[in-house]
């Protein structure tokens, strides 16, 4: 059991269990994200039980977006819509919605926001609308990955004026400098984000 305290209220938001962050085979391999999905499952569970909703973020990309570094962006083509690494990590186990992000080449680092590229134009996933129409006041983010997805949505989540919680155990980061994870936690936390 871990000490998060779900209720009704309380949604559990998912972000990205995708096999190319979370699969080692995947074009964006997290190191130790195959890890978390057991420990994401494990809250998957304890959120159901107590009448806590569930909802998963996908990075959902078309084939060419200014996000790709072969357009000009900085990421390997990765989670391309329809393709083996967009779909979730086969052991994830999926109770809820799914928000879709990137869908139209935008930036889709937030589970709540995209951005385009090119006009810094955003716009809403449709996820806090979605939260709100249930009455949820606070969300618990886990997922990958913590120093992108994981951080941009739980900076719009306060921004946006909910109760944030990420759950350690429950991410895994990029680091493309060493520390980047760590550095992000270390953000949220002084953002109001609380670590469980
Ligand atoms: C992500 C890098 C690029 C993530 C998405 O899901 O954290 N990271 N696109």
């Amino acid at each position: 059991m871990s000490d998060v305290p779900f209720d009704p209220a309380v949604a559990l938001v998912v972000v990205d269990v995708q096999n190319d962050f979370a699969d080692p085979n995947g074009s964006l391999s997290v190191s130790g994200g195959e890890a978390v999905v057991d420990t994401v499952n494990g809250l998957v569970a304890e959120a159901v039980a107590a009448g806590s909703q569930v909802v998963y973020t996908q990075d959902w990309h078309p084939p060419i977006t200014p996000h790709f570094e072969t357009d000009g962006g900085i990421w390997p083509v990765h989670c391309v819509a329809g393709t083996w690494g967009a779909e979730f990590h086969q052991a994830l186990r999926v109770v809820g919605k799914t928000v879709r992000k990137g869908t139209a080449g935008e930036d889709g680092y937030s589970g709540f926001t995209m951005r385009d590229p090119v006009t810094g134009a955003e716009h809403s996933t449709g996820l806090a609308e979605l939260l709100r129409s249930q009455d949820v006041t606070h969300v618990v983010i886990v997922g990958l990955a913590t120093d992108y997805c994981v951080r941009a949505t739980a900076l719009d989540a306060i921004d946006l004026g909910f109760r944030v919680t990420v759950v350690r155990a429950a991410v895994a980061a990029v680091d493309v400098s060493p520390g980047d994870g760590e550095r992000a936690l270390t953000e949220l936390a002084t953002a109001g984000v609380s670590l469980a």
